[in-house]
């Protein structure tokens, strides 16, 4: 198998430092809890940014603030985000993809999310596809649902998006697909021949299907975008969540996969 790509998905948009101190909200807490998990085997860094009250943010110089602390650190992936949170207009969203990172995400679809709705119609995610190929920013593709994975290859048949394929299977968000063994091995038969995919289970979720990517061969991101726990009732940090996927593929005999292993396995150029 090859080796195992983790990514930190170290903030997200709906996490709050009322929820958790741990979160990091500020580009240099961003570039420091990136290094953490870089030190703690974590290959790909997915970011957000906040603004100075901590809101959701998709503003660019933020971003290139937070890149500049992740850079001065480690030589993480970064993976910014197309998704920022619910209700912000594409144009907000695509900012950070004009500062040409390694990668972003590009959610192929519409998902409830929670008592909201994430908004992906067609035409805005072909528009996000296109900027990526414009500034050679290697897409992931988000998956909240298993017709996202129909959506993602629509894109490729259209041109949209070329080279390697990489899918992030979200599981577990209330309104997207359940978090189970089942839906993942359908999801992960749908994918064409050399495709790569990793898992991402929200909550309670994230330890059990960390396991299932290790095993199936797949890769996998934790983080407190998507869990602040280690366990119940323990609050959690990125790089302790990082540690313990490390601790439990090498347990079963897979290898971690350092940043530039990652960048050749998903065909990124840097
Ligand atoms: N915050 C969610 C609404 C992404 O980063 O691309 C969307 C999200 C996905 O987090
Ligand atoms: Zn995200």
């Amino acid at each position: 198998m090859d080796k195992l790509i983790i990514t930190a998905a170290l903030v997200g948009a709906e996490v709050t430092r009322e929820d958790t101190p741990y979160l990091p909200v500020t580009p240099e807490e961003i570039g420091i809890a990136a290094a953490e998990a870089h030190a703690a085997g974590a290959a790909i860094a997915h970011i957000h940014v906040r603004d100075a009250d901590g809101r959701p943010s998709q503003n660019k110089d933020l971003y290139r603030q937070a890149i500049k602390e992740i850079r001065k650190r480690c030589d993480i992936i970064v993976q910014v985000s197309t998704g920022g949170a619910v209700g912000m207009s594409a144009e907000e969203r695509m900012q950070p993809v004009t500062l040409a990172p390694e990668m972003a995400t590009l959610t192929t679809g519409t998902v409830n999310f929670g008592r909201d709705v994430f908004f992906n119609p067609p035409e805005m995610v072909e528009q996000f596809a296109e900027t990526m190929q414009q500034y050679g920013v290697r897409p992931e593709f988000e998956i909240f649902d298993v017709g996202m994975i129909a959506n993602a290859l629509r894109l490729v048949k259209k041109g949209l998006v070329a080279g390697h394929l990489q899918f992030d299977f979200v599981m577990g968000v209330p309104g997207g697909i359940p978090a189970t063994a089942e839906h993942l091995l359908h999801m992960v038969r749908q994918l064409p021949e050399g495709a790569t995919w990793t898992v991402a289970g929200i909550g309670r979720a994230q330890l059990p299907m960390s396991v299932l990517g290790i095993v199936l061969g797949g890769h996998v991101r934790v983080g407190l975008e998507d869990n602040i726990y280690y366990r119940k009732g323990e609050l959690a940090t990125n790089a302790q969540l990082v540690a313990r996927v490390v601790r439990i593929a090498r347990e079963l005999g897979r290898e971690i996969a350092t940043p530039d292993e990652a960048r050749a396995q998903l065909g990124i150029r840097r």
